[in-house]
């Protein structure tokens, strides 16, 4: 089968069934470097960039999206001159739009010369980046982690391999090549991202020689801004069948198609220092501070999407939908964020709690679009934390019980110490401290040792959860050992 290209874009203009980028892709410069080149980018903040290049005619907001750990992505998306197809899939009949944004694609790992090159270009105003939680390589305390073997290694040399390698030394090349002033983006499910990538950036710059570090960490208080951004879209990893039926519909074989859910969320911190698209044109809201919708993001959707995966999980469900079609856990999920998120919440402008809380459950039980509960169990010691600890501190300290919240944790610990689900199928432990939480949690059946080894992981839990928290946590575990 012939794959998509430009070439045979015209073609599809007359096809009723796609909708094909609202420009001609190939007048678009590039402005923009995103690295982190998944299926999320793909289905959300290029989807953004495109619809806003539609409403302006603007050009110059090109992607140049790079990969970091694969040349996978790069593989498929280059024969098709970076076009690709996102799939929406949920109530009625699945709508496909070819997303002309991506002007260019590289994997770091092999073309670093040229990533380099694009981040230190004038014509570049924004970098964004996906590079999930882990992909940060943090400390215990929130600043950058010395002792990562790929931060050292980026610190001591100028080919590098980890995000915050390629983007600081990004950075150090446009400051050598005149230092035109740029925005970075954060655009991972994160606290306050803008000020974690700014703090680790500068970390790094730290702990670059002095004569090296220096020059640059003042370049960039001067020149770089980081704003911080709310995401939301639900975009499973794309499967055969997703680009199978895309290609069905578009006459042409498309290796990049993304499956996504419906409608998209973005909601944008506006501090750019040299200018950005019009996103506000594409439906993403641009505000100064973006913290109380984070909050409502990670403690309802992220944190009760955590709770369905672990227990769902367990309980043998392969889906997400499908968790939520057991009673108990949709009840879980509810009260998690009705009882013990919400209280936490200051409510944005405009936003209806209830209905919010409504809508996540629904969009979770898309029949069109199912979402593996072994996806979103990835990387429980860094999601923990921000989607479910935050609510348990403050409801402790309000003197309430976080029942539900402990809930989630204990599933976590419970996933981690058995490994299996109820019919004896494996769990993956697909976590960057994989090999200590087996360590230390493998196999464990008594529920208070369980519990106290896991709490001991100061990098998850820190040392301030008090004893009734560790209560809460014995109670569920012991239940969930034996039921789950
Ligand atoms: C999910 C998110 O991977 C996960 O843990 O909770 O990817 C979720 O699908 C998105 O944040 C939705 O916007």
């Amino acid at each position: 089968m012939t794959r998509l290209t430009l070439r045979e874009l015209p073609r599809l203009r007359e096809e009723k069934a796609v909708r094909p980028p609202p420009y001609d892709p190939a007048e678009l410069d590039l402005g923009i470097v995103h690295l982190g080149l998944g299926g999320f980018h793909r289905a959300h903040q290029a989807v953004f960039t495109e619809d806003a290049a539609g409403a302006t005619g603007e050009t110059a907001w090109g992607v140049c999206g790079v990969t970091q750990r694969s040349a996978e992505v790069v593989e498929r998306l280059r024969p098709q001159d970076g076009l690709y197809t996102v799939l929406g899939r949920g109530p009625g009949a699945p709508r496909a739009r070819v997303v002309g944004a991506l002007r260019e694609v590289a994997f770091a790992g092999d073309e670093w010369p040229l990533v380099r090159d694009r981040i230190a270009a004038d014509a570049i105003k924004v970098i964004t980046l996906t590079v999930t939680e882990k992909g940060h390589r943090r400390a215990a305390g929130g600043g950058l982690d010395l002792a990562d073997p790929v931060n050292a290694a980026d610190l001591a040399s100028g080919e590098p391999i980890g995000a915050v390698g390629r983007l600081v030394r990004g950075l150090q090349a446009r400051m050598r090549a005149g230092g035109a002033p740029i925005t970075v983006m954060s655009c991972d499910n994160l606290l306050a991202g803008g000020t974690v990538l700014r703090r680790l950036v500068n970390d790094f710059c730290w702990a670059l020689p002095s004569r090296e570090g220096d020059p640059l960490a003042g370049w960039i208080a001067d020149h770089v801004r980081f704003p911080s951004s709310v995401v939301d879209r639900i975009v499973p990893a794309a499967t055969d069948a997703d680009r199978d039926d895309v290609s069905r519909l578009l006459g042409v074989r498309d290796e990049g198609a993304v499956a996504a859910e419906p409608s998209a969320q973005w909601v944008i911190e506006d501090d750019f220092a040299a200018g950005r698209p019009r996103w506000e044109l594409a439906g993403a809201v641009l505000t100064s501070d973006v913290a109380p919708y984070e909050a409502v993001k990670l403690r309802l959707l992220n944190a009760s999407h955590s709770l369905l995966a672990y227990l769902g999980a367990l309980r043998g469900h392969d889906t997400i939908a499908a968790a939520l079609g057991d009673p108990e856990l949709a009840d879980a999920a509810e009260r998690l964020m009705r009882e013990d998120a919400s209280p936490t919440l200051t409510v944005p402008p405009g936003l209806d709690l209830p209905a919010y809380r409504e809508s996540v459950l629904t969009r979770f039980a898309n029949p069109e679009l199912p979402d593996r509960t072994v996806r979103i169990a990835m990387d429980g010691s860094q999601k923990l934390p921000l989607r479910l600890l935050g609510t348990a501190r403050d409801r402790l300290a309000a003197g309430a019980t976080p029942s539900w919240a402990a809930l989630g944790v204990a599933a976590w610990m419970v996933y981690v110490a058995k490994g299996q689900d109820v019919r004896g199928r494996p769990l993956p432990l697909d976590d960057p401290i994989a090999d200590r939480l087996r360590a230390v949690a493998s196999g464990v059946t008594d529920p208070r040792t369980l519990v106290t080894r896991l709490l001991a992981i100061d990098s998850i839990f820190g040392e301030d959860l008090p004893e009734v928290f560790t209560d809460l946590l014995v109670d569920h575990v012991t239940r969930l050992l034996h039921t789950a």
